[in-house]
This record gives structure tokens, sequence and C-alpha cells, in this order.
């Protein structure tokens, strides 16, 4: 089937490529010139395990990048949805563009499927509008679907082929038609609901997520005024067969976990206060962080901030992705407190984004003394011994063998 994939970005990349590698004649349109003519020349903009492989075996088959939309007779929209950091909720502009763009070139009968994680009732306000107002009927013309993708960034190819999907459609015949295109690779079960559903359960996952953290951050909080060990807590607690207490650590980060939570508090307020609570435990862990930076630095006689160092300034470990990451709300609330000076080292990241930063490891532990370990890279877990003689605070316990301070 001919596809056009709009939006190459950390999902609509991946799902391109494995669309062409499984058969389809694909078009990958992105807005961003640059990102199109590096694509066109081999280059992947992000890592992510295997995607170089899958792009090899996608432009041996049929698919092309490109600024433009191309007429087809599927369109899948992936493009981001951020929400207003003010009202909380969705910020729909690129999703309306997208779908204004395909009602420009599209034929009677093609598929539009939105891919891109939204809020309840998203598409019933803004998506069917632009359709209708372009004269089209919905269920008639063009059939609307929402098919969330669930891909864990850093495991992404495998996941697209291995997890479970959700379609979302008007009507079961269109469900089962978008169904056998996602069969054509993902090899789990695909569910066909309606739309509404589908928009409220990929939020649903993510947001039970971001509570259960929320809970573990929570709990770590306690342990800590009480002296007590909340790993060990946790250990003991998930032995239970229906216990499953999600990791405490620094914050939550990425484009996902942290972001559509937001959508549920923007649209139900007044109903959602677990749900704000969680958020906002979550958003208040990197300020615990500098709590416990500032404790043990009273405990070690330490007072020169420029002596202390951040390792890891993605959101979560073996990305090179920092949306949204606890270091950078770190950095932001320390900005807030007028305070500055921490060095900063991440072994993804080569390029300087940041003030302090460095990009070279061993420069970067001769100029500190004390050591957060924000992110658990597989590069700190192979290098833990250099961090001897380095006070550390290790704010996710993966150090194996150092003597460290923990949240
Ligand atoms: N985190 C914790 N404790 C944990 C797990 C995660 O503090 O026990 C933090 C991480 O360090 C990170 C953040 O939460 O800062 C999110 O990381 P993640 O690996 O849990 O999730 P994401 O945001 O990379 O991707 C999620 C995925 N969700 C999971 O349920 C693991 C993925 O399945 C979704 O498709 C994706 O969001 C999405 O696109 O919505």
């Amino acid at each position: 089937m001919e596809i056009n994939v709009i939006g190459l970005g950390y999902i609509g990349l991946p799902t391109a490529l494995m669309l062409a590698s499984s058969g389809h004649k694909i078009v990958g349109t992105d807005f961003n010139k640059k990102l199109v003519a590096s694509l066109q020349n081999g280059r992947i903009p992000f890592e992510e395990i295997g995607i170089e492989e899958l792009y090899s075996e996608a432009i041996k088959k049929e698919i092309i990048f490109t600024s433009e939309y191309i007429k087809s007779s599927m369109y899948i929209i992936t493009v981001p949805t951020p929400y207003i950091k003010a009202s909380k909720k969705i910020d729909p502009s690129y999703i309306i563009s997208a779908v204004k763009s395909v009602m420009e070139i599209c034929d009677k009968g093609a598929v539009v499927a939105i891919e891109s994680t939204v809020s309840p009732g998203t598409i019933d306000a803004f998506v069917r509008p632009i359709i209708q107002d372009k004269g089209f009927v919905l269920g008639e013309d063009i059939h609307l679907v929402h098919a969330p993708e669930r891909i864990l960034p850093g495991n992404m190819i495998y996941e697209l082929r291995h997890n479970s999907r959700t379609i979302g459609a008007d009507s079961v015949e269109v469900g089962e038609k978008v169904k056998a295109i996602y069969e054509s690779f993902c090899e789990s079960e695909i569910v066909i609901t309606d739309i509404r559903t589908a928009e409220m359960t990929k939020v649903v996952e993510n947001t039970f997520r971001d509570i259960n953290i929320a809970f573990a951050n929570e709990l770590t909080k306690i342990c800590r005024s009480d002296d007590l060990d909340v790993y060990e807590i946790i250990r003991i607690a998930n032995k239970h067969p229906r216990v499953n207490i999600l990791n405490p650590g620094p914050g939550v980060g990425g484009h996902c976990i942290s972001v559509d939570p937001w959508f549920l508090v923007g649209d139900y307020p007044g109903l959602t206060n677990l749900i704000l609570t969680a958020r906002h435990t979550n958003d208040s862990m990197p300020e615990f962080v500098l709590e416990r930076v500032n404790t043990i630095m009273k405990e070690k006689g330490m007072t020169d901030l420029s002596r202390v160092g951040i390792y890891g300034l993605t959101y979560k470990q073996d990305v090179d992705d920092v949306r949204e990451s606890p270091s950078l709300q770190l950095l932001e609330k320390m900005k807030e407190h007028l305070s500055s000076g921490l060095k900063v080292y991440d072994p993804m990241i080569d390029t300087i984004i940041i003030d302090n930063q460095y990009t070279n490891f061993e420069e970067f532990l001769s100029e500190v003394d004390l050591v957060i370990v924000m992110v658990s890279h597989t590069h700190i877990l192979n290098n833990e011994e250099k961090l001897a003689g380095k006070i550390i605070l290790d704010t996710q316990k993966v150090l194996k063998n150092s003597i460290v301070n923990y949240l």
C-alpha cells in the first residue's frame, strides 16, 4: 500500500522505515528540510538500536524522504503534541496543520491515521471539523483512525515488532483494514476499538506509570525522613504477587510520561487530584536531589558548588534525548535560586548544549569532588572505578561497588 508518513521524528521515522521494509511504498514527509536532506543522505538524526540496519533494509525497497505531502491511499500522522504550560491542555497545532495539508491533496477513500498521542476528545474537537469543512463525509470519503504507538525509546525497533497495539476507528471494517497494514510488521495482538477509547487508553497507560513512579518517589522522601532504606522496602514489597512498585529516581522526563498526564489534568480539572499530585511529586524530585546535595556537602564540609558535577543530561539511560530531562529541570531550579556553577557531563551528548558542560569524562572528573549520578548510562556502569575517591550521590541506585549516598 502507498502510505505517506508525516513527521519523521522519534516515532515517525522508525514507523516509516518499518513499513517500507515490510513492502509498503512509503513517502516520509517532514517540514524540516535539513532533516529530510540528512535522511536522503543516509544520516539518522538520533541513536536507536537497530535503526541503521532498518534504514538499509528500507531504502532497498520503496521509500523517499521529502518536505512535500504526497497523494497516497493512507496518511500516518506522527507529529509532536506538546501541552500548553499555562492551561495544561494539548497544543494540537501540529496535528491541525498536518491534517489540513493532507486534506489539500487527498482523494476520496483515503485513510488518515493519527499516531501522535492526543488528549481524549482531540480528534472530535479538532480533526473531524477540518475534514468536514473540506466537504468530505467522514466514514465514506475519508476514514479516520487513531493508532497510538507504544514503543519505548531505546528499544523502539524491537517494540514496534513485538508490542500489542490499539486501533481506534469509526467502523470495524476500517479498523480491520488498518490492522492488516500494521500486521505487516507487528507480531503482537492488535485491538480494534473506537477512537475516543483509543485516545483515552494511550494517555491512561503513561499516567499509570507516572503515578506509580510518583508513589516510589514519595516513599523515598518518607524513608529519607525516617532513616529507612526505600530500595530494600520496595524490593521486599514487590515480592507480593500483586505489588509492582517502580523505581524511585531524580524525576521523570521524556516526552511521554511527563507530558501525557497533563492532558487529563487540563481536560478534567477537579477530577484529576491523584494525577495532578503525582505530577507535582515527580516534578519535585530534581529539587529533592538538590536538597540531598546540600546535606551531603554540609556533611563533607564542602562549600564550593563548582566542584559538584552532574553525570547525565538525557531523560533516561542510553538515549540521546534530553527533552524534559530531570537534569535540565534541576539546572533550571538552580537558576530560580540564583545559583549556578554545577559542571555537567553526558557520554551520549557530544555537542555543548549547556553551560559548564564537558565532553571528556576524565576532564570532567578532574574538575569535581562530588558527582551526582542522574542517569544510569551503560557508560557509567562500565567506568565505575573511575569514580574512586569522589563523593557520589547515586540517584538511581545503579552503582555496584562504590561507597555512595542515595536519595
Ligand atoms: N522512570 C523512573 N522510574 C521508573 C521508570 C522510569 O523514574 O521506574 C523515569 C525515567 O528515568 C524517565 C521517565 O521516567 O525519566 C520515563 O522513562 P520510561 O523509560 O519509563 O518511559 P519513556 O518516556 O521513555 O517511554 C514511555 C514508554 N513507557 C513505558 O511504559 C516504559 C513507552 O512504552 C511509550 O510508548 C512512550 O512512553 C510514549 O511514546 O508514550
